[in-house]
Protein backbone atom coordinates (compact mmCIF):
# COMPACT_ATOMS: atom_id res chain seq x y z
CA UNK A 1 0.00 0.00 0.00
CA UNK A 2 1.57 3.60 -0.87
CA UNK A 3 1.04 6.38 1.65
CA UNK A 4 -1.68 8.92 1.85
CA UNK A 5 -1.83 11.67 -0.23
CA UNK A 6 -4.45 13.25 1.82
CA UNK A 7 -1.94 13.64 5.05
CA UNK A 8 0.83 16.67 4.85
CA UNK A 9 4.55 15.55 5.55
CA UNK A 10 7.45 16.90 6.63
CA UNK A 11 11.09 16.06 7.06
CA UNK A 12 14.25 17.50 6.71
CA UNK A 13 15.81 17.86 3.49
CA UNK A 14 19.21 18.90 4.15
CA UNK A 15 21.57 15.84 5.00
CA UNK A 16 22.18 15.27 9.04
CA UNK A 17 25.03 16.97 10.76
CA UNK A 18 26.17 20.75 11.22
CA UNK A 19 25.88 22.50 7.95
CA UNK A 20 25.50 26.64 7.27
CA UNK A 21 21.66 25.95 6.28
CA UNK A 22 19.20 23.50 7.11
CA UNK A 23 15.72 22.55 4.99
CA UNK A 24 12.99 21.39 6.65
CA UNK A 25 10.18 20.44 3.70
CA UNK A 26 6.49 20.21 4.21
CA UNK A 27 4.28 18.97 1.45
CA UNK A 28 0.24 18.53 0.81
CA UNK A 29 -3.21 19.95 1.31
CA UNK A 30 -2.25 21.92 4.79
CA UNK A 31 1.07 22.72 4.01
CA UNK A 32 0.65 26.44 4.21
CA UNK A 33 -1.48 26.16 6.98
CA UNK A 34 0.64 24.35 9.47
CA UNK A 35 3.09 26.59 8.35
CA UNK A 36 1.65 29.14 9.74
CA UNK A 37 0.99 28.24 13.06
CA UNK A 38 4.95 27.69 13.81
CA UNK A 39 5.65 31.42 11.87
CA UNK A 40 6.17 35.22 12.53
CA UNK A 41 6.02 36.76 9.67
CA UNK A 42 4.18 37.18 6.34
CA UNK A 43 1.45 34.33 6.37
CA UNK A 44 1.88 31.90 4.04
CA UNK A 45 -1.95 31.39 3.30
CA UNK A 46 -1.92 35.18 1.94
CA UNK A 47 1.52 34.81 -0.20
CA UNK A 48 1.75 33.46 -3.99
CA UNK A 49 3.26 31.45 -4.86
CA UNK A 50 7.03 30.95 -5.65
CA UNK A 51 7.75 33.70 -3.18
CA UNK A 52 9.84 33.67 0.15
CA UNK A 53 9.92 35.41 3.40
CA UNK A 54 12.16 36.18 6.10
CA UNK A 55 10.96 35.89 9.38
CA UNK A 56 11.57 33.33 12.74
CA UNK A 57 9.96 30.16 13.42
CA UNK A 58 8.94 29.75 16.68
CA UNK A 59 6.56 27.32 19.55
CA UNK A 60 3.32 28.19 19.40
CA UNK A 61 2.97 26.78 23.24
CA UNK A 62 5.39 28.68 24.70
CA UNK A 63 6.12 31.82 22.40
CA UNK A 64 9.45 31.01 22.52
CA UNK A 65 11.68 31.75 19.08
CA UNK A 66 13.56 28.83 17.36
CA UNK A 67 15.34 30.24 14.84
CA UNK A 68 15.73 33.12 12.16
CA UNK A 69 14.58 32.01 9.27
CA UNK A 70 13.15 32.34 5.31
CA UNK A 71 10.12 30.38 3.97
CA UNK A 72 9.74 30.04 0.55
CA UNK A 73 5.97 29.56 -0.32
CA UNK A 74 5.20 26.93 -3.46
CA UNK A 75 1.10 26.54 -4.49
CA UNK A 76 -0.15 23.75 -6.41
CA UNK A 77 0.58 22.66 -8.94
CA UNK A 78 3.63 24.72 -9.18
CA UNK A 79 5.83 22.62 -6.77
CA UNK A 80 8.45 19.50 -6.46
CA UNK A 81 5.51 17.59 -5.68
CA UNK A 82 2.72 18.86 -7.22
CA UNK A 83 1.00 19.94 -3.86
CA UNK A 84 0.86 23.29 -1.67
CA UNK A 85 4.62 22.80 -0.14
CA UNK A 86 6.53 25.21 2.15
CA UNK A 87 10.06 25.19 2.87
CA UNK A 88 11.90 26.65 5.94
CA UNK A 89 15.43 27.41 5.92
CA UNK A 90 16.68 27.73 8.91
CA UNK A 91 20.33 27.07 10.41
CA UNK A 92 21.83 24.17 9.70
CA UNK A 93 22.18 22.83 13.47
CA UNK A 94 20.52 19.63 14.20
CA UNK A 95 18.92 21.03 17.17
CA UNK A 96 17.02 23.80 15.10
CA UNK A 97 15.89 21.12 12.67
CA UNK A 98 14.64 18.50 15.13
CA UNK A 99 12.62 21.46 16.84
CA UNK A 100 10.76 22.73 13.53
CA UNK A 101 10.50 19.03 12.73
CA UNK A 102 8.74 18.59 15.96
CA UNK A 103 6.74 21.80 16.12
CA UNK A 104 5.20 20.68 12.56
CA UNK A 105 4.17 17.43 13.70
CA UNK A 106 2.56 18.96 16.79
CA UNK A 107 0.45 21.21 14.54
CA UNK A 108 -0.42 18.08 12.83
CA UNK A 109 2.52 17.02 10.09
CA UNK A 110 3.19 13.33 9.51
CA UNK A 111 6.85 12.71 9.10
CA UNK A 112 7.71 11.63 5.47
CA UNK A 113 8.49 8.09 4.18
CA UNK A 114 11.65 8.12 2.83
CA UNK A 115 10.92 9.20 -1.19
CA UNK A 116 8.11 10.32 -0.34
CA UNK A 117 8.18 14.01 -1.62
CA UNK A 118 9.20 12.18 -5.25
CA UNK A 119 6.50 9.24 -4.97
CA UNK A 120 3.79 12.38 -4.62
CA UNK A 121 5.51 13.90 -7.53
CA UNK A 122 5.06 10.75 -9.44
CA UNK A 123 1.61 10.51 -8.20
CA UNK A 124 0.48 13.70 -9.63
CA UNK A 125 2.09 12.93 -12.87
CA UNK A 126 4.74 15.90 -12.27
CA UNK A 127 7.26 12.63 -12.96
CA UNK A 128 7.46 9.34 -14.83
CA UNK A 129 9.03 6.36 -13.28
CA UNK A 130 11.94 6.55 -14.68
CA UNK A 131 12.43 10.57 -14.28
CA UNK A 132 11.99 9.75 -10.40
CA UNK A 133 14.48 7.17 -10.29
CA UNK A 134 17.02 9.77 -11.99
CA UNK A 135 16.01 11.80 -9.46
CA UNK A 136 17.43 9.80 -7.23
CA UNK A 137 20.42 8.31 -9.14
CA UNK A 138 21.33 12.59 -9.35
CA UNK A 139 21.20 12.64 -5.52
CA UNK A 140 23.68 10.04 -5.46
CA UNK A 141 25.99 10.77 -8.17
CA UNK A 142 29.59 10.90 -6.86
CA UNK A 143 30.97 11.34 -10.54
CA UNK A 144 30.82 13.43 -13.19
CA UNK A 145 29.53 11.18 -15.69
CA UNK A 146 26.67 9.70 -13.23
CA UNK A 147 25.73 13.20 -12.92
CA UNK A 148 25.23 13.63 -16.36
CA UNK A 149 23.19 10.63 -17.17
CA UNK A 150 21.36 11.19 -14.64
CA UNK A 151 20.61 14.56 -15.49
CA UNK A 152 19.82 12.86 -18.89
CA UNK A 153 16.94 10.50 -17.10
CA UNK A 154 15.74 13.50 -15.09
CA UNK A 155 14.89 15.30 -18.94
CA UNK A 156 13.19 12.89 -20.01
CA UNK A 157 15.70 11.44 -23.15
CA UNK A 158 14.52 8.04 -21.91
CA UNK A 159 10.77 8.38 -21.56
CA UNK A 160 10.83 9.95 -25.08
CA UNK A 161 12.83 7.35 -26.37
CA UNK A 162 10.75 4.49 -24.82
CA UNK A 163 7.69 6.27 -25.57
CA UNK A 164 8.45 6.22 -29.47
CA UNK A 165 9.27 2.77 -29.25
CA UNK A 166 6.54 1.50 -27.61
CA UNK A 167 4.17 4.13 -30.04
CA UNK A 168 5.42 1.30 -32.69
CA UNK A 169 4.75 -1.44 -31.15
CA UNK A 170 0.69 -0.13 -30.05
CA UNK A 171 0.25 0.88 -33.98
CA UNK A 172 1.45 -2.68 -35.02
CA UNK A 173 -1.01 -4.38 -32.50
CA UNK A 174 -3.82 -2.04 -33.31
CA UNK A 175 -3.50 -3.26 -36.50
CA UNK A 176 -3.27 -6.94 -35.91
CA UNK A 177 -6.33 -6.35 -33.72
CA UNK A 178 -8.04 -4.58 -36.87
CA UNK A 179 -7.80 -7.72 -38.69
CA UNK A 180 -10.32 -9.86 -36.36
CA UNK A 181 -12.85 -7.75 -37.62
CA UNK A 182 -11.64 -8.30 -41.19
CA UNK A 183 -10.28 -11.46 -41.48
CA UNK A 184 -9.75 -11.08 -45.31
CA UNK A 185 -7.09 -8.02 -45.34
CA UNK A 186 -4.17 -10.39 -43.25
CA UNK A 187 -1.24 -8.80 -42.27
CA UNK A 188 1.63 -8.04 -43.71
CA UNK A 189 4.42 -10.39 -42.56
CA UNK A 190 7.23 -8.40 -44.08
CA UNK A 191 5.35 -4.87 -42.60
CA UNK A 192 5.43 -6.71 -39.33
CA UNK A 193 8.86 -8.32 -39.33
CA UNK A 194 9.71 -5.07 -40.07
CA UNK A 195 8.89 -3.38 -37.30
CA UNK A 196 9.66 -5.88 -34.80
CA UNK A 197 12.88 -6.49 -36.19
CA UNK A 198 13.72 -2.39 -35.78
CA UNK A 199 12.33 -2.04 -32.28
CA UNK A 200 14.31 -5.44 -31.37
CA UNK A 201 17.44 -2.77 -32.83
CA UNK A 202 16.86 -0.30 -30.90
CA UNK A 203 16.25 -2.22 -27.91
CA UNK A 204 19.47 -3.62 -28.66
CA UNK A 205 21.05 -0.34 -28.77
CA UNK A 206 20.00 0.26 -25.41
CA UNK A 207 20.81 -2.68 -23.90
CA UNK A 208 24.77 -2.18 -24.95
CA UNK A 209 24.44 0.93 -23.14
CA UNK A 210 23.81 -1.43 -19.81
CA UNK A 211 27.58 -1.96 -19.02
CA UNK A 212 28.12 1.34 -18.87
CA UNK A 213 25.50 2.31 -17.22
CA UNK A 214 26.70 0.38 -14.20
CA UNK A 215 30.17 1.76 -14.57
CA UNK A 216 28.80 5.21 -14.21
CA UNK A 217 26.77 4.36 -11.24
CA UNK A 218 28.78 1.89 -9.21
CA UNK A 219 32.23 2.74 -10.64
CA UNK A 220 34.51 -0.07 -12.00
CA UNK A 221 37.54 -1.98 -10.80
CA UNK A 222 40.81 -1.80 -12.02
CA UNK A 223 43.42 -4.02 -11.33
CA UNK A 224 46.69 -3.46 -11.58
CA UNK A 225 48.86 -6.72 -11.88
CA UNK A 226 52.14 -7.71 -13.27
CA UNK A 227 55.66 -9.13 -12.50
CA UNK A 228 57.55 -7.81 -9.64
CA UNK A 229 59.20 -4.22 -10.31
CA UNK A 230 57.18 -4.04 -13.19
CA UNK A 231 56.25 -0.34 -11.77
CA UNK A 232 52.85 -0.89 -10.53
CA UNK A 233 52.71 0.87 -7.54
CA UNK A 234 54.38 3.73 -9.25
CA UNK A 235 51.71 3.70 -12.05
CA UNK A 236 49.23 3.91 -9.40
CA UNK A 237 50.87 7.18 -7.41
CA UNK A 238 51.34 8.15 -11.28
CA UNK A 239 47.39 7.86 -11.73
CA UNK A 240 46.43 8.89 -8.64
CA UNK A 241 48.68 12.16 -8.24
CA UNK A 242 49.84 11.34 -4.91
CA UNK A 243 52.49 9.04 -3.60
CA UNK A 244 49.61 6.08 -2.07
CA UNK A 245 51.77 3.37 -2.40
CA UNK A 246 55.06 2.12 -1.28
CA UNK A 247 57.47 2.06 -3.95
CA UNK A 248 61.00 0.46 -3.98
CA UNK A 249 63.48 -0.27 -6.23
CA UNK A 250 63.72 -3.94 -4.22
CA UNK A 251 61.13 -6.45 -6.02
CA UNK A 252 58.31 -7.84 -3.75
CA UNK A 253 57.89 -4.55 -2.11
CA UNK A 254 53.76 -4.47 -2.54
CA UNK A 255 52.75 -7.92 -0.48
CA UNK A 256 49.44 -7.22 -0.05
CA UNK A 257 47.02 -5.38 -2.06
CA UNK A 258 46.03 -1.92 -1.84
CA UNK A 259 42.67 0.24 -3.21
CA UNK A 260 42.48 3.37 -4.08
CA UNK A 261 39.49 5.60 -5.12
CA UNK A 262 39.70 7.20 -8.21
CA UNK A 263 37.95 8.78 -11.18
CA UNK A 264 39.30 8.99 -14.98
CA UNK A 265 37.48 11.00 -17.52
CA UNK A 266 34.49 11.81 -15.52
CA UNK A 267 34.46 7.84 -14.37
CA UNK A 268 34.47 6.73 -10.76
CA UNK A 269 37.02 3.70 -10.57
CA UNK A 270 38.62 1.37 -7.60
CA UNK A 271 42.40 1.17 -8.47
CA UNK A 272 43.80 -1.80 -6.91
CA UNK A 273 47.76 -2.12 -6.70
CA UNK A 274 49.02 -5.77 -6.25
CA UNK A 275 52.17 -7.76 -5.33
CA UNK A 276 53.69 -8.71 -8.19
CA UNK A 277 53.05 -11.91 -9.95
CA UNK A 278 56.35 -14.98 -9.57
CA UNK A 279 57.07 -18.27 -8.64
CA UNK A 280 57.66 -18.54 -5.15
CA UNK A 281 58.04 -20.55 -2.21
CA UNK A 282 57.89 -17.81 0.20
CA UNK A 283 53.96 -18.40 1.74
CA UNK A 284 53.22 -15.19 2.50
CA UNK A 285 54.19 -13.65 -0.83
CA UNK A 286 52.68 -16.68 -2.65
CA UNK A 287 49.66 -16.09 -0.28
CA UNK A 288 49.95 -12.18 -1.97
CA UNK A 289 50.60 -13.78 -5.54
CA UNK A 290 47.08 -15.35 -5.15
CA UNK A 291 45.37 -12.09 -3.94
CA UNK A 292 46.76 -10.21 -6.84
CA UNK A 293 45.62 -12.99 -9.37
CA UNK A 294 41.90 -12.72 -7.22
CA UNK A 295 41.87 -9.14 -7.60
CA UNK A 296 42.36 -9.54 -11.56
CA UNK A 297 39.26 -11.96 -11.70
CA UNK A 298 37.54 -9.46 -9.76
CA UNK A 299 38.43 -6.25 -12.22
CA UNK A 300 36.29 -5.43 -14.85
CA UNK A 301 39.52 -4.18 -16.06
CA UNK A 302 43.05 -5.41 -15.87
CA UNK A 303 46.35 -3.18 -16.55
CA UNK A 304 49.20 -6.03 -17.27
CA UNK A 305 52.21 -4.04 -16.42
CA UNK A 306 55.83 -5.35 -18.41
CA UNK A 307 58.91 -3.88 -17.59
CA UNK A 308 59.98 -2.51 -21.11
CA UNK A 309 63.56 -1.96 -19.85
CA UNK A 310 64.53 -5.31 -18.85
CA UNK A 311 64.01 -9.03 -20.13
CA UNK A 312 60.52 -8.90 -21.03
CA UNK A 313 58.64 -11.55 -18.88
CA UNK A 314 56.25 -14.27 -19.27
CA UNK A 315 53.22 -13.30 -18.73
CA UNK A 316 50.74 -14.70 -15.94
CA UNK A 317 47.54 -16.28 -17.07
CA UNK A 318 44.98 -13.83 -17.30
CA UNK A 319 41.13 -12.66 -19.05
CA UNK A 320 43.04 -11.55 -21.96
CA UNK A 321 40.13 -9.91 -23.36
CA UNK A 322 39.78 -7.31 -20.69
CA UNK A 323 43.23 -6.84 -20.49
CA UNK A 324 45.48 -3.57 -21.74
CA UNK A 325 49.22 -4.27 -21.45
CA UNK A 326 51.46 -2.35 -20.94
CA UNK A 327 54.97 -1.80 -21.62
CA UNK A 328 56.40 0.40 -18.73
CA UNK A 329 59.50 2.35 -17.92
CA UNK A 330 58.96 3.47 -21.38
CA UNK A 331 61.83 6.95 -20.46
CA UNK A 332 64.47 3.65 -20.35
CA UNK A 333 66.38 2.38 -23.28
CA UNK A 334 64.18 -0.37 -24.72
CA UNK A 335 65.12 -4.10 -23.88
CA UNK A 336 61.74 -5.02 -26.19
CA UNK A 337 59.22 -3.54 -28.23
CA UNK A 338 55.51 -4.81 -29.16
CA UNK A 339 52.92 -3.15 -30.94
CA UNK A 340 49.89 -4.89 -28.48
CA UNK A 341 51.49 -2.92 -25.97
CA UNK A 342 50.97 0.82 -24.65
CA UNK A 343 53.98 2.42 -24.18
CA UNK A 344 53.81 4.38 -20.29
CA UNK A 345 56.20 5.89 -18.04
CA UNK A 346 55.39 6.54 -14.24
CA UNK A 347 58.44 8.69 -14.21
CA UNK A 348 57.82 11.17 -17.12
CA UNK A 349 54.31 10.96 -17.74
CA UNK A 350 54.38 9.50 -21.22
CA UNK A 351 51.73 7.91 -22.27
CA UNK A 352 49.54 8.81 -19.17
CA UNK A 353 46.86 10.78 -21.12
CA UNK A 354 46.45 7.96 -24.07
CA UNK A 355 46.02 4.96 -20.70
CA UNK A 356 43.62 7.08 -19.11
CA UNK A 357 41.40 7.75 -22.98
CA UNK A 358 42.06 3.96 -23.05
CA UNK A 359 40.91 2.93 -19.91
CA UNK A 360 37.46 5.39 -20.06
CA UNK A 361 36.84 4.30 -23.87
CA UNK A 362 37.14 0.42 -22.57
CA UNK A 363 35.41 0.79 -19.25
CA UNK A 364 32.49 2.73 -21.36
CA UNK A 365 32.70 0.53 -24.41
CA UNK A 366 29.18 0.55 -26.27
CA UNK A 367 27.70 3.95 -25.16
CA UNK A 368 28.29 7.24 -26.84
CA UNK A 369 28.55 10.04 -23.91
CA UNK A 370 25.91 12.03 -26.12
CA UNK A 371 23.27 9.66 -25.85
CA UNK A 372 21.16 8.34 -23.19
CA UNK A 373 22.28 5.06 -21.29
CA UNK A 374 20.60 2.77 -19.18
CA UNK A 375 21.56 2.87 -15.59
CA UNK A 376 18.81 0.94 -14.13
CA UNK A 377 18.79 -2.83 -13.51
CA UNK A 378 15.29 -2.21 -13.51
CA UNK A 379 15.00 -0.74 -16.74
CA UNK A 380 17.18 -2.93 -18.10
CA UNK A 381 15.65 -6.27 -16.95
CA UNK A 382 12.15 -4.55 -18.49
CA UNK A 383 13.94 -4.00 -21.63
CA UNK A 384 14.67 -7.75 -21.77
CA UNK A 385 11.81 -9.13 -21.18
CA UNK A 386 10.32 -7.21 -23.89
CA UNK A 387 12.68 -7.75 -26.26
CA UNK A 388 12.31 -11.64 -25.62
CA UNK A 389 8.70 -11.08 -26.56
CA UNK A 390 9.42 -9.21 -29.44
CA UNK A 391 11.62 -12.35 -31.17
CA UNK A 392 8.50 -14.70 -29.90
CA UNK A 393 6.40 -12.90 -31.34
CA UNK A 394 8.63 -12.21 -34.60
CA UNK A 395 7.34 -15.36 -36.71
CA UNK A 396 3.82 -16.06 -34.98
CA UNK A 397 0.59 -16.25 -36.35
CA UNK A 398 -1.44 -13.37 -36.07
CA UNK A 399 -3.68 -14.56 -32.70
CA UNK A 400 0.19 -15.22 -30.98
CA UNK A 401 1.60 -12.15 -32.71
CA UNK A 402 -0.35 -9.70 -30.99
CA UNK A 403 -0.41 -11.56 -27.54
CA UNK A 404 3.74 -10.98 -28.17
CA UNK A 405 3.47 -6.79 -28.91
CA UNK A 406 1.02 -7.06 -25.89
CA UNK A 407 3.32 -8.81 -23.29
CA UNK A 408 6.37 -6.38 -25.43
CA UNK A 409 4.37 -3.04 -24.86
CA UNK A 410 3.97 -3.52 -21.15
CA UNK A 411 7.13 -4.49 -20.54
CA UNK A 412 8.21 -1.06 -22.00
CA UNK A 413 5.74 0.45 -20.24
CA UNK A 414 6.73 -0.46 -16.67
CA UNK A 415 9.68 1.41 -17.19
CA UNK A 416 8.04 4.71 -17.50
CA UNK A 417 5.61 3.41 -14.60
CA UNK A 418 2.81 3.17 -16.41
CA UNK A 419 2.09 -0.25 -15.96
CA UNK A 420 3.63 -0.86 -12.46
CA UNK A 421 1.62 -2.37 -9.20
CA UNK A 422 2.01 -0.45 -6.03
CA UNK A 423 4.77 -2.88 -5.25
CA UNK A 424 6.89 -1.68 -7.65
CA UNK A 425 6.67 1.81 -6.97
CA UNK A 426 6.89 1.26 -3.33
CA UNK A 427 9.98 -0.77 -3.91
CA UNK A 428 11.38 2.16 -6.32
CA UNK A 429 10.91 4.83 -3.50
CA UNK A 430 12.05 3.00 -0.68
CA UNK A 431 15.77 3.74 -1.91
CA UNK A 432 15.34 7.36 -1.58
CA UNK A 433 16.38 9.07 1.29
CA UNK A 434 13.90 10.76 3.82
CA UNK A 435 13.20 14.55 2.47
CA UNK A 436 13.56 13.65 -1.08
N1 LIG B 1 62.84 4.95 -14.88
C1 LIG B 1 61.69 4.54 -14.40
N2 LIG B 1 61.65 3.82 -13.26
C2 LIG B 1 60.46 3.39 -12.80
C3 LIG B 1 59.26 3.70 -13.45
N3 LIG B 1 58.23 3.15 -12.77
C4 LIG B 1 58.78 2.52 -11.71
N4 LIG B 1 60.14 2.65 -11.71
C5 LIG B 1 61.06 2.12 -10.73
O1 LIG B 1 60.94 0.70 -10.70
C6 LIG B 1 61.09 0.20 -9.36
C7 LIG B 1 59.87 -0.61 -8.98
O2 LIG B 1 58.73 0.24 -8.97
P1 LIG B 1 57.40 -0.16 -8.19
O3 LIG B 1 56.37 0.84 -8.59
O4 LIG B 1 57.68 -0.35 -6.75
O5 LIG B 1 57.11 -1.55 -8.89
P2 LIG B 1 56.00 -2.63 -8.48
O6 LIG B 1 55.54 -3.26 -9.74
O7 LIG B 1 54.96 -2.03 -7.62
O8 LIG B 1 56.86 -3.68 -7.68
P3 LIG B 1 56.41 -4.74 -6.56
O9 LIG B 1 55.55 -4.03 -5.57
O10 LIG B 1 57.69 -5.18 -5.98
O11 LIG B 1 55.70 -5.83 -7.26
C8 LIG B 1 61.30 1.44 -8.49
O12 LIG B 1 62.67 1.60 -8.27
C9 LIG B 1 60.73 2.57 -9.33
O13 LIG B 1 61.34 3.80 -9.03
C10 LIG B 1 59.33 4.49 -14.66
O14 LIG B 1 58.34 4.81 -15.32
N5 LIG B 1 60.58 4.86 -15.08
MG1 LIG C 1 54.35 -2.43 -5.75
Amino acid sequence: MLPSLADTIAAVASPPGVGGVGVVRLSGPRALELAATVWRGRDPRESPGGRFWHGWVYDPASGETVDEALLLVFRAPHSYTGEDAVELQTHGSPAVLRRVLELLYAAGARPAAPGEFTLRAFLHGRLDLAQAESVLALVEAESETARRQALRGLTSELSRRIHGLNQRLLDLLAHVQALLDYPEEGVDPHHAREVIDGAVAEIDALLSTARAGRVAREGARLALVGAPNAGKSSLLNALLGYERALVHHQPGTTRDYLEAPLEIGGVPIVAVDTAGVRPTSDPVEAAGVERALAAARAADLILYLADRSAPRPEPPELPWERTLKLATKADLEPAWRDDGYLEVSALSGAGLEELKAAIKSRLLAGACEGEVWITSERHRQALEEARGHLLEGRDAPEDLLGMSLEAASRSLARITGEEVGEEVIARVFANFCVGK
